[in-house]
């Protein structure tokens, strides 16, 4: 059984550690190619708080080259193996490949966070069968062009509309509906000031009745604006639990952790400690 419902259950916004398993990462400089150092660094994400880590083998940066199904398991499924092997940390894992869904699936994850939401051929039916949850994530384009040219008519309306029949999708496979998480994919074929408008109006997004899942930190959007990432990003996140986010997906998880303590005291008028 999947942690996430619990995890969900308890109110609080969620932290999402980000682990990237790939060998031309850009924020951790192609660090963590090697398991061992990669599960340190997700029980380290443990340690300062982070309720979810989000294992990712194929790269979305504009320009990346596609990775085999073998390299992306090669990359992510020892990872989720060992962490799942000493810790209760909730475990997600971040593809668009259905033959990654179903063997991280059946290694026990607790998420599949697919940045294509289900679209990739099979991807659905894979889904369908895991019965974990599955965060849906709107994107533009494809990784490698959508930040050429991104263009919207109605950027909340077709991101609302995009929602709305992945959303029919899945529960015609079979998915059924409380599994479902949204993410409007800051950065993901749009402009920096759609990406901060769609932050604004986050809570439009809340009528579908489901959570929802942002991640902004250290983006290209973020480092536009301000020189101090951390701080930058620190703020775009709290923004966003105070606009309804229940996941934030962040690289810099205590930091986060003691920003969203203080959003919530404030909220509870009491001191939150934990
Ligand atoms: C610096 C830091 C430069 C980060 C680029 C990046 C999301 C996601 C990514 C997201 C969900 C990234 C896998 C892009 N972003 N999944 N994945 N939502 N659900 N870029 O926003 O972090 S990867």
């Amino acid at each position: 059984m999947s942690r996430l419902p619990n995890l969900l259950a308890s109110g609080r916004p969620l932290i999402m550690g980000v682990l990237n398993v790939t060998p031309d990462s850009f924020s951790d400089g192609g660090k963590f190619l090697n398991t061992d150092v990669a599960v340190n660094r997700a029980l380290q994400m443990v340690e300062e708080g982070a309720d979810i880590i989000d294992v990712g083998g194929e790269s979305t940066r504009p320009g990346a080259t596609p990775v085999s199904v073998q390299a992306e398991s090669d990359r992510v499924l020892p990872v989720l193996e060992a962490v799942r092997s000493c810790s209760e940390v909730a475990l997600s894992c971040d593809t668009s490949k259905p033959e990654i869904m179903q063997a991280a699936a059946e290694g026990g994850i607790d998420l599949i966070n697919d940045i294509f939401a289900l679209q990739q051929e099979g991807a659905l039916q894979v889904a369908a069968d895991c019965n974990i949850p599955i965060c849906l994530m709107h994107m533009q384009g494809k990784p490698r062009t959508m930040q050429e040219n991104p263009f919207y008519k109605n950027l909340v309306g077709e991101i609302f509309h995009f929602f709305k029949d992945r959303v029919s999708a899945c529960v015609a496979a079979g998915i059924s509906r409380d599994r479902l998480i949204l993410d409007i994919g800051f950065g993901f074929g749009k402009s920096p000031d759609d990406n901060l408008r769609l932050i604004n109006r986050l809570p439009e997004f809340s009528e579908f009745g489901l959570p929802l899942l942002v991640g902004l930190s250290r983006k290209s959007t973020i480092s536009r604006i301000a020189e101090d990432l951390l701080s930058a990003s620190l703020a775009g996140a709290l923004v966003a639990v105070e606009r309804g986010a229940s996941i934030i997906r962040v690289h810099d998880v205590s930091e986060t952790v003691a920003a969203i303590r203080i959003w919530r005291s404030i909220q509870a008028e009491k001191v939150i400690d934990e």
